[in-house]
């Protein structure tokens, strides 16, 4: 049984659209509840935002009311969910649960324009949504570090396209790699999709957009192609769309539901 929580985390953001998270989160929730045929559960997230702490925006935010409340909502979840974010800080948690539970084989398909490897000190915004993977990895602010970490070599970046200094140093050293082949070691698999992966023309709705990404259909076709890993959860983020505006992305949603929903079997 798939579950669909909706998690309108904004703090994680700071640019001019992050305000309007809240909103396409619900947006696209509700669509994720038609396309899925599963009801929607909406963890409550604050409004507020607090400061700068330790080089992280709304860190008291984060660290406080925003987790407790998703950590909640993970508790006993049954079966795959699938998380509507929010900004991408929103995968701090189900990400880290999975590893909890799924051990050091669990890998990841990091689907984003943005491999968000940054840390407190090399930020350039401060903006948690762009740390939030190195976290899963265990390192820098204690308070977001994973424990245990996802193991290096076992996140796939995809479509990711802008990359800061210290995010192609995290790279190099072999953190995160850049396509599925170069995977090692992954049993089971989370999907990581920031909009973001989309070219802008496709979807206007993204909080963060970047030129030169991905149509719908090669973001739907390279879903599909992970059908042979059995992917134990998954997450949408960065959605700032309207009602009217996610309609569009019915065919990415269907495409990640196939993937939850699949019946395991022998040799997937
Ligand atoms: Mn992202």
């Amino acid at each position: 049984m798939t579950l669909i929580n909706a998690v309108p985390q904004r703090q994680g953001a700071v640019g001019s659209r992050a305000a309007e998270l809240p909103d396409g989160c619900l947006a696209l929730a509700e669509l994720a509840g038609h396309v899925l045929g599963r009801p929607v559960h909406h963890v409550r997230q604050t409004p507020e935002v607090s400061e700068v702490d330790g080089g992280v925006s709304s860190r008291a935010v984060l660290t406080g009311p925003n987790r407790a409340a998703q950590l909640a909502a993970l508790e006993a979840p049954g079966g795959p969910v699938l998380t509507i974010g929010g900004d991408c800080g929103v995968e701090l948690i189900p990400i880290g649960v999975a590893r909890f539970r799924y051990g050091p084989g669990l890998g990841v398909a990091w689907f984003d324009a943005h491999p968000d490897l940054n840390t407190a000190s090399t930020s350039p915004s401060g903006a948690f949504h762009g740390m939030v993977l190195r976290s899963l990895f265990g390192e820098d602010d204690p308070e977001f570090a994973a424990a245990p970490a996802l193991e290096p070599g076992r996140v796939a970046l995809l479509g990711t396209r802008v990359f800061d200094p210290e995010e192609r140093a995290a790279v190099s050293r072999g953190l995160a790699v850049t396509s599925l082949d170069a995977l090692t070691g992954v049993e089971k698999l989370y999907v990581h999709v920031d909009l973001d992966v989309l070219d802008p023309s496709e979807f206007p709705g993204l909080n963060y957009p970047e030129p030169d990404g991905w149509t719908i259909p090669q973001l739907v076709a390279a879903l599909d192609g992970l059908a042979g890993y059995e992917v134990i959860g998954a997450g949408i983020t960065e959605c700032v769309g309207t009602a009217r505006e996610v309609e569009v992305l019915e065919p990415v949603l269907a495409a990640v539901g196939r993937l939850l929903m699949a019946t395991p079997r022998e040799g997937r």
